[in-house]
């Protein structure tokens, strides 16, 4: 339990002595008193019991005891998957009523604001991994409805690697630090996951999602977030519709390119993290609309896929997406172990109105997520936990287990019962809702043969792509499979490509340096040519916006204030963030003798934290800087990441020895207008100067 309330407000001195006669510092001000977990006050929380000042430390002492026991106990075991993560509070707001399909409140009643918890997740790494490697993003919602909690868990990709839960483990064991060796943390470049991958067909369509560069995000705002499966709406009536859930984000969609990605993870481990608080805190709240497919089985049927085989998207072109809400996460959490690591997800919470399809995935995962935080919280009261419990009564007859907060009065725990008037009853509104299905009599360990189609889907989303998009996942896949050190593996994997779109296999085997091209993968599928999607692409669907973004300026002493001031007055003004970058914290007396901070030293922060960047600077301060690495990396990543950059006649200098060319993102820094515009989007065009693509 948390300390409880402060008895008295107390004000300690400004230091106080120990009993050895030394000093302590106290910061001032008025705090209540610090207790033991008992309420016991301490007087001394500096030096633990001793018999004689350098004696040995008494086991009698039960404050050092209480504290170092409650210290040692303070990690639970991580996620299995998805262990890092950063999440928020807010709100759901539902625009438009889908009554026609669903009884579930969340999706009927238009106007009210339902509490949201909003995780973001990688897969691979560990708790402690960094914010910015090639990984899938979970992006998972508890909805605190009133008629219980709904948890859509899921990625920011719409499809999955594997079709049937059975092969989760095996899937998370091949992606996971290698077993004996211990490494590579957070990162699918190695042989277990491609060997692995090389023999799941399934996963073809998913590893074009997962090289491309909706893997490696600029910032948590600017991902899609999808529930993957098909889902039911019941209505009142019990009449069943699916729907599959897609958030979009208000600012569009925005990656790294990989050169930027691996920077960053030197730059700023928790980048993302980092981003998601500052823009929280600073009241820019990151909004998405909540989007729904919805199909029923008579068109489902005419699919040419199994819309319940979760390595398959619905194009929408087939079905299109009506936008049903928007989910505003305008709070960060007081307390991220309390909140953001105890919360617990699970697909089978879900309040009446909202059921599940037959997807093998699904049905597999309906199972997983409770029993998982059995072990990672410890017991089964974990609903108690503040993040978890629903914001709705509830109430049933489970009772005891470790941890248990409540305290239920009475001598009834058991249904039926006639002794007591207030014990909780079943009620007809709850569940069960569930829809009923065609029984096909058969029992066994099958898979259908409409999930057999593994490629033209993979070759769908790979010929939808612009021109840089399919380069970068070329190019993601010669770096992946450099790093496997099995030739068997790396030959396997372009066998499948070329099943997917042969040019791309050759791209690859070329990149590779393979010797010859390897012989398709053997399929009874061959791949169809379906239309292309263009919904799956990053380019084209990024808003050319300056909301969202940052642009860092760099200065030093004697740089030309009024050109600062208009560029950070234009760039707010167009809704961008600013951040000063000097060589030193204090920064330097500006031209018109004022002084002026920065935000950032140089050294520490880098030019791939920011979406653009400008360089003012005298020609005195641009001489002195061509001696420090850091003020030309600056400079030429900006120019290699494809960022816009203006800079002033003193700035030129450094321009030069960071070999940056002319181009239309290249402008002077008199023209806020000119470099605002090249800001709000990225230079593709630069690309192919800069970088030799697979
Ligand atoms: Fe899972 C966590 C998303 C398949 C078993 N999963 C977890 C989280 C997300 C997803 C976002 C982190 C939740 C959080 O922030 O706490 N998982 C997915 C998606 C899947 C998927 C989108 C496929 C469509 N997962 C999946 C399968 C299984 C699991 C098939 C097992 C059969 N997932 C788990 C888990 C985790 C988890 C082991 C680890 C921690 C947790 O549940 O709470 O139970």
């Amino acid at each position: 339990m948390a300390a409880s309330k402060p008895r008295t407000k107390s004000a300690p001195p400004a230091d106080s002595r120990g009993q050895g006669g030394e000093l302590h510092q106290h910061a001032g001000g008025t705090h209540p008193p610090l207790t033991t977990n008992q309420g016991i006050a301490v007087a001394d929380n500096q030096n633990s019991l001793r018999d004689t000042p350098r004696g040995p430390t008494l086991l009698e002492d039960f404050i050092l005891r209480e504290k170092i026991t409650h210290f040692d106990h303070e990690r639970i075991p991580e996620r299995i998957v998805h262990a890092r993560g950063s999440a928020a509070h807010g709100y759901f707001e539902l625009t438009r009523s889908l009554e026609e399909f669903t009884r579930a409140r969340v999706l009927t009643e238009v106007g009210v604001r339902t509490p949201v918890f909003t995780r973001f997740s990688t897969v691979a790494g560990g708790a402690g991994s960094v914010d910015t490697p090639r990984d899938v993003r979970g992006f998972a919602v508890k909805f605190y409805t009133r008629e219980g909690n709904w948890d859509l868990v899921g990625n920011n990709i719409p499809v999955f690697f594997i079709q049937d839960a059975i092969k989760f483990p095996d899937l998370i064991h091949a992606v996971k630090m290698e077993p004996d060796r211990a490494f590579p943390q957070a990162a699918s470049a190695h042989d277990t996951f491609w060997d692995f991958v090389s023999l799941m067909p399934e996963s073809m369509h998913m590893i074009m999602w997962a090289m491309s560069d909706r893997t490696i995000p600029r910032s948590l705002r600017t991902i899609e977030g999808f529930g993957i499966h098909s889902f039911r709406l019941l209505n009142e009536a019990g009449e069943s519709t699916f729907a599959k859930f897609h958030w979009r984000p208000k600012l569009g969609i925005q990656s790294t390119v990989w050169d930027e990605a691996v920077k960053l993870q030197s730059a700023d481990n928790d980048f993302h993290r980092r981003d998601l608080f500052e823009a929280i805190t600073a009241g820019d709240f990151p909004e998405w609309e909540l989007a729904v497919q919805l199909f029923t089985e008579e068109e489902a049927e005419a699919f040419p896929f199994d819309h319940l085989d979760s390595t398959k998207i619905i194009p929408e072109s087939l079905v299109p997406l009506t936008v049903v809400g928007r989910m505003v996460l305008d709070r960060w959490p007081d307390n991220f172990f309390a909140e953001t690591e105890q919360v617990a997800y699970c697909p089978a919470n879900v309040p009446p109105g909202i059921d599940f399809s037959n997807d093998p995935l699904l049905q597999g995962r309906l199972f997983s997520y409770l029993d998982t935080q059995l072990s990672r919280l410890g017991g089964p009261n974990f609903h108690q936990i503040p993040v978890n419990a629903p914001k709705c009564p509830f109430a049933n007859h489970q009772r005891d287990g470790h941890m248990q907060m409540q305290v239920p009065k009475g001598r009834v725990a058991y249904d039926p019962s006639s002794l007591q008037d207030d014990t909780p009853r079943e009620t007809p509104e709850g569940f069960p809702s569930h829809a009923t299905t065609p029984d096909d009599g058969v029992k066994g360990r099958v898979r259908a043969s409409s999930f057999a189609d593994h490629y033209s889907q993979a070759r769908m989303f790979f010929r939808s792509l612009e021109a840089p998009e399919q380069a970068h996942l070329a190019s993601a896949l010669v770096f992946e499979l450099s790093k496997v050190e099995t030739a068997k593996v790396r030959e396997r994997t372009v066998s499948h490509l070329r099943n997917i779109d042969d040019a791309l296999a050759k791209r690859v085997a070329a990149g590779l340096a393979m010797p010859a091209l390897p012989d398709p993968a053997p399929t009874a599928t061959p791949a169809q040519d379906f239309p292309k999607a263009p919904e799956v692409r990053v380019i084209g669907r990024t808003k050319d916006l300056l909301k969202g973004r940052c642009i860092g300026i760099l200065f030093d002493e004697g740089s030309d204030a009024g050109l600062i001031n208009n560029l950070r007055k234009a760039a707010d003004k167009a809704g961008a963030s600013v951040k000063l970058v000097a060589p030193k914290l204090g920064g330097g007396k500006l031209s018109d003798g004022k002084t002026l901070a920065a935000d950032g030293q140089l050294a520490g922060t880098p030019s791939v934290v920011f979406d653009a960047v400008a360089v003012v600077l005298s020609n005195e301060a641009a001489k002195r800087l061509l001696k420090e690495s850091a003020a030309i990396d600056f400079v030429a990543n900006a120019w290699v990441h494809l960022k816009a950059i203006a800079a002033d006649e003193g700035a030129q200098a450094l321009l030069k020895a960071a070999r940056v060319g002319n181009d239309p993102g290249v402008v002077e820094a008199e023209d806020a207008k000119a470099f605002l515009t090249a800001a709000a989007t990225r230079q593709w065009a630069r690309e192919p100067k800069v970088r030799m693509l697979a």
